[in-house]
């Protein structure tokens, strides 16, 4: 949100020689300009990186605008290159996966693991009756079956739809109902700061609400006792053992358009978007992206510490890295357990070369102090990451020397759920601006412009646009075109500019400085929520009639969320509601959506025409001046 604290740093800080030596992409300048004059060369020259059943006829397909289409008439899967082309060289008995789990076990599979793993699960789900196209909701912890299942999904062409395994059970019944889910893939349950949690439970919840449901495929993870349904419930391993369950399953040869995945985010309204990706677009552009920005070798070992369940996961944890021929680091717990140094001495077990995580987690650490990280060598480290929120310059900095001993570039990078890949971040040989994403990506243009889409001047706050299409764009949301349309298209008449909803500043040197969102939505831990969708869980509470939710800058969090309640006549608000209120909404949403605090109010601001105004809320609780009110009611 726009509270965020980005102050302008004069600062430069240049790349090492031995940076600049070792970097894929040497140059940008001449690159980016050659990428938009001839963007359509330039992707087809990344698409070469991967491997097609059949090449396109057209790179871009922008005949029915905004539903740009890219590689049509190519035959593609993300598997076959994310996987099976690798069995085919040395990479066959790499590793592909190394995972460790709070408790401190340790699974690791090679690409040729990886793939029988993913085969079998593929032949599970052909046997019971998964078809191509059709929606496959998952559940789960952060556990290596997970990504199996994505992988096994879009091996046989269906569609994954993750769920954040935070989630509530009306969250998850919510996206269920959506995708008209027949198969939920879930698991007993995960751990987190030494406690087994339980998912199946919340699972069983869900599928109470979710009539469309048939199948539910568990996967034992903490041994947890859980209740089972005959003829609805399946142990995976049981499955699994079923000469149904071969290790062999051919990949389907998909069309390049052939939807991958679904993944819900939260926007303006409670109800949440299903962005919907493609196969062919998305591989080549997060996998051209990963490449670029953190200068991947083959030898190196990459860790994205984000959640499979959001689309970091999906894109820089999962499928880039993998296609890219990467060893993956995987880790399931809290990155504070039992000690702050945990994600530290993992970089140092596993020599992790390059390491991508959330501003939110740096400054979570960051208050424990360096004497963790000093604890141990993190000299393997070449590249660090950003994602999710502005970085501020402080965690920037403490990022940079202490973890990163003041050689490894932080890739900021800017993107969202739905533009697939990265958007706007350094390349490493870029020289950097603490809190600044800097430059665009290849191929990509963006502007800060007006209401009227004029480019605003060098130094002032306007909306950010992105001027083309890009081959990891979301193709629609998933089941509502027209909602796509009118949401992210269509402001500024023959411009064709998609609006990403955030506020931002270009400086003189171009560099690119997100200040927030300037719609309803929060970014809470890095984690996307809509005010929206808290007030509705509020208002689900009897004891609510209408209720406001804003962000309010938090120290380690970026925003928390503080709410606003009108209660229902006769009922005064104490400490014990407010309690429950909080706990409510923990429940219907998931604990990530748990607000600091519920302020009993007689009346909420509006505008004339009803909208709260939760800007004059937060101006109020920051003591600021509250503002044009000329929209105000009464
Ligand atoms: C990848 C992801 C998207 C929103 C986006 C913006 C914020 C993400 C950022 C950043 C400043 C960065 N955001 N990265 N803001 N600097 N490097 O987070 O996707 O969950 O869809 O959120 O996150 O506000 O609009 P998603």
């Amino acid at each position: 949100m726009a509270d965020n604290s980005i102050e302008k740093s004069s600062e430069i800080y240049h790349p090492s020689a031995e940076v600049v030596a070792n970097a894929n992409v040497p140059e940008y300048e001449q690159l980016y300009q050659y990428s938009c004059e001839n963007r359509e060369q330039f992707w087809a020259e990344q698409a070469d990186h991967l491997r097609w059943y059949k090449k396109w006829d057209k790179v871009l397909d922008d005949s029915n605008k905004p539903f740009y289409k890219w590689f049509t008439g190519a035959n593609f899967n993300i598997v076959h290159n994310a996987i099976d082309r690798h069995l085919e060289d040395a990479t066959r008995n790499k590793l592909a996966i190394i995972w460790e789990s709070e408790a401190g076990a340790v699974r690791s599979f090679s690409y040729h693991a990886l793939n029988r793993e993913v085969s079998k699960f593929a032949n599970t789900l052909k046997s019971m009756g998964v078809k191509k196209g059709e929606v496959v909701t998952i559940y789960m912890p952060q556990v290596p079956e997970l990504v199996f299942a994505m992988l096994a999904c879009a091996k046989i062409g269906a569609v994954h739809s993750v769920v954040y395994g935070g989630f509530s059970y009306e969250a998850l019944a919510a996206r269920i109902e959506d995708a008209h889910s027949r198969v939920l893939i879930t698991a007993d349950g995960g751990f987190r700061r030494g406690k087994p949690i339980d998912l199946k439970s919340i699972a069983n919840e869900a599928m109470k609400r979710s009539p469309t449901i048939e199948v539910c495929i568990t996967v034992r993870n903490n041994g947890l006792d859980v209740e089972m349904e005959s003829e609805r419930d399946f142990w995976y391993h049981d499955l699994q053992s079923l000469p149904v369950a071969s290790n062999k399953c051919e990949t389907e040869v998909l069309d390049s358009e052939d939807p991958l995945f679904i993944l819900y985010t939260s926007g303006t309204t409670g109800k949440p978007k299903g962005m919907l990706h493609t196969h062919a677009g998305y591989a080549v552009y997060t996998s051209t992206t990963h490449r670029c920005l953190f200068d991947v070798k083959p030898e190196d070992r990459w860790w994205c510490a984000a959640d499979p369940g959001w689309i970091t996961g999906h894109s820089y944890l999962v499928y880039s890295p993998l296609i890219n021929g990467a060893t993956i680091v995987m880790y399931e717990g809290a990155p504070n357990y039992p000690y702050p140094n945990r994600l530290w001495q993992m970089v140092e077990k596993y020599g992790v070369n390059l390491f991508y995580t959330s501003p939110t987690a740096i400054r979570g650490l960051m208050r424990f102090g360096e004497r963790w990280p000093q604890r141990h060598d993190l000299s393997s480290l070449r590249i660090l990451g950003s994602v999710g929120e502005p970085i501020n310059p402080e965690a920037w900095k403490w990022y940079y020397e202490v973890i990163g001993d003041s050689k490894c570039p932080i890739i900021d990078t800017w993107w969202q759920t739905e533009t697939g890949g990265v958007m706007i971040a350094p390349l490493p040989i870029t020289p950097l601006k603490p809190g600044s994403c800097t430059k665009p990506f290849f191929g990509n243009e963006v502007a800060v412009v007006d209401d009227e889409g004029n480019e605003v001047p060098a130094g002032e706050e306007g909306k950010l646009v992105i001027k083309n299409p890009w081959p990891g764009m979301a193709r629609t949301i998933y089941g509502d075109d027209e909602r796509y349309a009118s949401l992210y298209w269509g402001d500024y008449g023959d411009k064709e500019y998609y609006k990403a909803g955030d506020s931002a500043k270009v400086d003189e040197d171009g560099y690119v400085w997100v200040i927030g969102r300037m719609d309803e939505v929060l970014k809470v831990s890095g984690y996307r929520l809509g005010t929206a969708e808290i007030e509705s869980a509020l208002v689900s509470h009897q004891a609510v009639s209408e209720a406001a939710a804003i962000g309010l800058p938090h120290e380690v969090k970026g925003n928390a969320i503080h709410t606003y309640a009108i209660l229902r006549d006769g009922l005064v608000g104490d400490k014990a509601l407010e309690q429950e209120l909080k706990e409510h909404v923990a429940k219907e949403l998931g604990k990530i959506a748990q607000p600091e605090d519920v302020q009993f109010v007689e009346s909420l601001p509006k505008t004339r025409s009803g909208k709260i105004m939760r800007r004059v809320l937060r101006a109020r609780a920051l003591g600021q001046d509250e503002g044009d009110l000329s929209t105000l009611e009464e």
